[in-house]
């Protein structure tokens, strides 16, 4: 057993394993001051809402409260690990100030009302639309971190029961492009790889992907394996030396948006050396012809000067990949928010299927999910997708899907495809959509260009509901707000990365009338009086257990089945990966184990869109393409950003994350170890661009670019040089909760671009131009970056960022005796 200040040493002891052997147990506990196991009264059974990982945990209740969590040994994720955030993070939901009663906006001032209240002015704007407008005028935006049960009941009520078109989740700003992406070349989303590929891989790709700050457990998996007998080779694609580049084997730190150069370039060097299984391809894939006659554009030298990477770093990474016996990538938002999101990520699919690197241990793409339940938001319709992976431009999909909910099918809207939060923004503006229904999701920070964000959001003929925890910059905006309980106060299932069901328990009552989203969802329905075909309630459940089942029978022979698992096979055990069924009991490790996709033109989700305009092909092209269900190789040149430094804006800004927030700070702001770890936002800049433009550590500095500025102190860092970081965690108010705009503009999306790529509709918020201007000295006194991160400072004496004795964690490895970092 040892003890360690976990925002010090966010990674905790090294258990090293070597390549084919168990990661060994280590579990992770962190209990309030004062409380030890034994005082504990009960332990609920849960995992992570704080990012994809899943890390499995038990909640422990005390007095009616939690009082902490500890990671649960038995699961097949974490080991009984757990991240900062899963550590410390819990405390949010105690917070004094979680909305606990419904706010109806009166007189101009939001004002504290009862459920019933609440909910007559939602249902009767809601009835008034129907017969003025009709569905179109209704739109609802989710989110990533419900639950299962949750999306289920909000995609029939959507699609099935208002019958609009206009359903998205914050997963298009997220996920969007890693769903398209596996669409692209399998025919359907679903994960082909699994975590337990880090065991047995030698070497693992990292494009885009800051997994140390961003899944913090499974790159303890990835660390222990770099501790351990035969490492892997660690490739790290990011412009940022961030702890997995640090780490890395190779790091390539490419310019921001020139991602689908790069791909093309490894791709071309894995081809010229024939690093490349051609039976695989024969017997599995179509296309190839076309992308190697593509690639052959991208010699090494070509993509050295595009993407500003030495030629021989270049060589170098494609040899890795090239020579790999079992190659294990993953993707995330340095692909998914650059420039020509889905063709670059595309291209990393192309590189496992020409190498046969599929489903065979330590053989896995995993084209990440970023949020804890955004799988689910995918699978259950949430996003405007059918539920279940259904394909809304196959009618016998539809109507199958209106068999399930005993409507017509002509009352699920497929006529064209659904509308992306963008383009709902856009139709809000112009005045079409009258309502937006907005749960779990803080677009007032997160979406891009926030000045029209607010001005979209606050126009008076706009009914805006928002379903949240707390009175969020968007909540502010709203008409009525709803309060909600969130995790650890009501139950359902998730599932992580992997495609890892876990089933999270209640351990203690919602504070005050907060009530849990399901709940409200299923009220909505009946006060709404949404009926069936033959006049039964079309929402058939009235807990989580039931909508469970229901969905359950929704994925009955399709990708995501669910028909093996249960409440009541989740508890006490691990997590377990769909598909899980008759034929599947146990879950299902690694899709694709004999080289066949669920790409058949009468099975697939998708038949897929052209990568440059996004136009979404014909059934008779994709049959013609594709008759056999093969995986399918697409290619795509590299063009350039749309937004390119100029004289005015001569840097790229790029945004994304650090360890010890999450998002926009609702949660990680109101916790004490977390908030202090990084309270306040930073600008990150190289040693060379500081010295250009006249700023130094801890210098109060302006960014701005064509739609706003941001001011920040500077962090003089490993960033590759003509680049900016900023995190974009920090919102509008000064603190969360607080009421004082903060004086100057401080979040990151003040400065992102209206723009999205076009196959997936995910906005761009990572290529940017932009300009630097010293504002203040810091006289000395550093910015309060994170030391221990992509942030590490490079020059300056900037003191450790530490936790204190209110962040000691205990680690647990069963059989050892301690000590061993
Ligand atoms: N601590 C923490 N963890 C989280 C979250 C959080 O808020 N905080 N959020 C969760 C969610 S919802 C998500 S989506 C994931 C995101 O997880 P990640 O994608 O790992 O995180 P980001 O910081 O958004 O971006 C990753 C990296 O992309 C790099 N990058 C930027 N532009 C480019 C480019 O053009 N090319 C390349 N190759 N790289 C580029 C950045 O330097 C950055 O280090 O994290 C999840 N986990
Ligand atoms: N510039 C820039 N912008 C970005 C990104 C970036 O990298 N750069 N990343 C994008 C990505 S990947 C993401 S995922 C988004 C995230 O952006 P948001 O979705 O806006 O982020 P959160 O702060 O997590 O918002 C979730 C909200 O749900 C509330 N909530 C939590 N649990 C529950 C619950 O159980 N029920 C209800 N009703 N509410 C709940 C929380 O209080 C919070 O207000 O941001 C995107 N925006
Ligand atoms: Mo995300």
């Amino acid at each position: 057993m040892v003890t360690s200040d976990r925002i010090g040493e966010p990674w905790g002891a090294r258990t090293p394993y070597g390549r084919g052997q168990q990661w060994p147990v280590r579990v992770d506990t962190y209990l309030d001051a004062g409380v030890s196991p034994p005082d504990v009264d009960r332990w609920v059974q849960t995992a992570s809402i704080l990012h994809s990982n899943g890390d499995a945990m038990d909640i422990a209740v005390k007095d009616g409260r939690i009082v902490g969590v500890r990671g649960r040994g038995q699961d097949r994720v974490n080991h009984g690990r757990l991240g900062v955030k899963d550590l410390y993070g819990w405390q949010a939901n105690a917070s004094p100030d979680r909305l606990t009663r419904p706010l109806v906006r009166q007189d101009g001032v939001l004002v504290e009302t009862d459920w019933d209240t609440a909910m007559d002015r939602v249902v009767g704007r809601t009835k008034e639309l129907l017969d003025e407008q009709g569905p179109s005028a209704i739109g609802f935006y989710t989110t990533g971190q419900l639950f299962a049960e949750e999306y289920y009941t909000l995609g029939i009520v959507a699609h099935g029961g208002i019958g609009t078109n206009h359903v998205d989740g914050n997963t298009r700003l997220c996920t969007a492009t890693a769903a398209e992406a596996l669409k692209e070349t399998f025919g359907c989303d679903g994960q082909p790889g699994s975590y337990t590929d880090v065991d047995h891989a030698d070497v693992v790709a990292l494009f885009g992907n800051n997994m140390a700050e961003t899944q913090s457990v499974l790159w303890m998996r990835i660390l222990d394996r770099l501790a351990g007998d035969d490492p892997p080779a660690i490739l790290c694609v990011d412009p940022r030396l961030t702890p997995v580049a640090r780490a890395a084997t190779v790091h390539l730190a490419p310019r921001p948006g020139t991602n689908v150069a790069l791909m093309n370039g490894l791709l071309h060097e894995v081809i010229a050396h024939d690093w490349v299984d051609h039976d695989y391809v024969q017997a599995h894939a179509v296309g190839y012809a076309e992308l190697e006659a593509r690639v052959a554009d991208y010699p090494p030298d070509v993509v050295a000067r595009i993407c500003d990477v030495p030629e021989e770093q270049v060589r170098a990474g494609a040899r890795l990949l090239g020579t790999a016996e079992r190659l294990l990538s993953t993707v995330l938002q340095g692909f998914y928010q650059s420039h020509q999101a889905t063709a670059a990520a595309v291209q990393v699919n192309n590189l496992h299927v020409i190498r046969g690197m599929l489903g065979r241990p330590g053989c896995g793409v995993l084209q990440m999910n970023g949020q804890p339940t955004a799988e689910n938001t995918r699978e259950c319709g949430a996003d405007g997708d059918l539920p279940a992976f259904r394909n809304w431009s196959n009618d016998a999909h539809v109507k199958d899907l209106a068999r399930v909910w005993n409507i017509d099918p002509m009352d699920i809207p497929h006529y064209s495809p659904p509308t992306h939060v963008m383009q709902m923004m856009r139709y809000i503006e112009d005045g079409s959509i009258r309502m937006m229904w907005i749960t779990a999701t803080n677009p007032a920070v997160s979406l891009p260009e926030l000045r029209r964000i607010r001005s979209i959001l606050s126009q008076e003929r706009l009914f805006l509901v928002v379903q949240d925890l707390f009175l969020t910059e968007t909540a502010q905006l709203a008409d009525v707000v709803l309060p909600a309980a969130t995790w650890g106060e009501k139950t359902g299932t998730f599932t992580n990365a992997d495609r890892t069901v876990h089933l999270s328990e209640k351990a203690v009552d919602p504070p005050g009338d907060a009530r849990a989203d399901l709940d409200i969802l299923v009220d909505f329905a009946d006060r709404l009086g949404l009926k069936d075909k033959d006049g039964e309630p079309l929402v058939k459940w009235h807990d989580p257990e039931s909508a469970f089942e229901a969905w359950k029978e929704c994925t009955r022979g399709r990708p995501c089945d669910y028909t093996g698992l249960s409440y009541d096979t989740l508890r006490g055990g691990s997590g377990i990966q769909w598909p899980c069924n008759e034929e599947h009991p146990d879950g299902t490790e690694r899709l694709y184990v004999d080289g066949r996709f669920w790409s058949d033109p009468e099975y697939c989700e998708s038949y897929g869109r052209d990568l440059l305009t996004g136009a979404p092909l014909e059934p008779s092209e994709y049959k013609a393409m594709n008759p056999a269900g093969k995986a399918v190789l697409k290619a795509a040149e590299y063009t350039r950003p749309h937004e390119m430094p100029s004289e005015q804006y001569p840097l790229q800004l790029i945004t994304g994350r650090t360890l010890y927030q999450f998002h926009t700070r609702t949660k990680t702001g109101r916790v004490p170890q977390l908030r202090d770890a990084a309270p306040e936002v930073w600008v990150e800049v190289s040693a060379h661009d500081a010295d250009l433009h006249g700023v130094d550590e801890g210098d109060l500095a302006e960014v701005a670019t064509p739609r706003g500025t941001v001011r920040a102190r500077v962090r003089v860092s490993g960033i590759r040089s003509g680049v900016l970081f900023l995190p974009f965690h920090y919102g509008y108010w000064d603190t969360p909760g607080g009421h004082e705009p903060a004086e100057h503009g401080r979040a990151a999306n003040e400065l992102t671009i209206t723009e999205w790529d076009p196959a997936s509709k995910q906005p761009i918020f990572k290529t940017a131009a932009a300009a630097l201007r010293r504002v203040e000295s810091g006289d000395g006194r550093p910015s309060a970056a994170p030391t221990t991160t992509g942030s590490a400072p490079v020059r300056g004496h900037v003191p450790a960022t530490r936790g204190g004795s209110s962040a000691a964690v205990l680690e647990d490895v069963p059989g050892s005796t301690g000590g061993g970092r």
